[in-house]
């Protein structure tokens, strides 16, 4: 009988260590990522206009790098060890300043198109198994930043806007931006909705401009927010923005900045339009020690174990910035350090991440540019 017992035990001991092993090996910190492969792009980096994004081009579920340099968009494609070019989009020589383009599933048909705004015209480019698909669209205003995400939260994705009625220029000095949310149904587009509002975003010729960041349940609360940060300097914590969709219109709801490692919350439409702000804050000198270590720039989402995490970086006290990882709910934000990923340059952030490119799951896709060549590498982590 004590034999029975005894085995029963042991019987149980395993199970239990067995049921922690699974529970552990489903509930992976995004801090524990390894890296799985590294080689190189394929492609040269040679001038610092050259701006590299992802997107999900083919029914395949894999990401694709999209390399644009000053007349051409690359497209490569990831081959198991490394990037190979598999199309190229030539852009006529006469329209090669264009700036503003962007990637996402604007005909809700589950594989991302390349938007590029071209003066009035946005141009819509959707990849074949063959060739792209080029269609060209008139439009009232001028672009001067964009995304594609589903702002409604009613599973169908829709492309936003920072418009302008004068084209960018150096004497376009507090333009007011029109932030349009557009539908793009049976080949035609149709603005949804445009800010009457005045929301308050300008353009300016002082620091870089107010931008869109991102389209995600940010706050982990189970609806889409649109991201909008606030123009600033390089070296000043960055007011991100929170809209949400209500009645038909975007409504500002929230604003935020992490200083310290900490959030610091604003309150809704009551606040000020950020330029004021900036306006109220010029020279003024910031304590270091005060605001180190704190948040800059843009954030890149994704959809781990059904929460949102972002790729951010954060300033340090030397100015040097680290890459870390996002998360957000209500007004508790937790961060984490991407120790494994070594990180060059002031602007890490442009050349991470969160991507498939095997088909096998997310990861962190790092790309860099070799010391002595313009040759580009690529290093994935998941
Ligand atoms: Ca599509
Ligand atoms: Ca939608």
């Amino acid at each position: 009988m004590p034999e029975v017992k005894r085995t029963l035990s042991k019987l149980l001991l395993i199970m239990f260590a067995l049921n922690c092993m699974n529970s552990i090996s489903h509930s992976k910190d995004p801090t524990e990522f390894s890296k799985v492969c590294e080689g190189v792009l394929g492609v040269n980096i040679e001038s610092r206009n050259v701006k590299i994004k992802i997107a999900k081009l083919l029914g395949d579920k894999k990401d694709y790098i999209i390399v644009k340099s000053d007349s051409t968009f690359t497209i490569l494609k990831f081959n198991g060890e490394d990037w190979k070019s598999i199309y190229k989009i030539d852009i006529n020589a006469n329209e090669s300043d264009i700036k503003v383009w962007t990637t996402g599933d604007l005909d809700n048909d589950k594989k991302d198109e390349i938007i590029i705004f071209k003066g009035k015209n946005i141009v819509i480019y959707d990849l074949t198994e063959q060739e792209f698909n080029k269609s060209t669209y008139d439009f009232p205003y001028y672009v001067e930043s964009a995304l594609v995400g589903d702002i409604d939260n009613d599973k169908l994705n829709e492309l936003l806007l920072f418009c302008c009625e004068e084209p960018s220029s150096y004497d376009r000095r507090g333009c007011k931006y029109n932030l349009c949310v557009v539908k793009y149904n049976d080949q035609k587009i149709n603005i949804l909705a445009s800010d009457s509002q005045g929301l308050g975003f300008e353009a300016s010729d002082i620091v870089p401009p107010d931008k869109l960041i991102c389209i995600v349940d940010i706050e982990n609360k189970g609806n889409n927010q649109l991201v909008v940060t606030g123009g600033q300097s390089d070296v000043s914590p960055t007011n991100y923005s929170l809209l949400n969709w209500v009645n038909g219109n975007l409504e500002r709801t929230k604003s935020f900045s992490v200083t310290k490692g900490s959030m610091k919350t604003g309150n809704s439409s009551r606040d000020k339009p950020m330029r004021d702000k900036r306006k109220r804050n010029r020279g003024e000198k910031f304590e270091h020690e005060e605001i180190h270590p704190f948040l800059i720039g843009g954030l890149k989402p994704a959809l781990i174990d059904g929460k949102t995490i972002l790729l951010g970086s954060m300033v340090d006290k030397d100015y040097k910035r680290i890459p870390v990882i996002i998360e957000i709910k209500e007004d508790n934000i937790k961060i984490d350090n991407l120790t494994y990923i070594e990180t060059h340059g002031w602007y890490p952030l442009n050349m991470l991440f969160w991507a498939n490119i095997d088909g096998n799951g997310k990861g962190i896709l790092k790309i860099t540019k070799s010391n002595n060549s313009n040759i580009a590498k690529f290093e994935f982590y998941r």
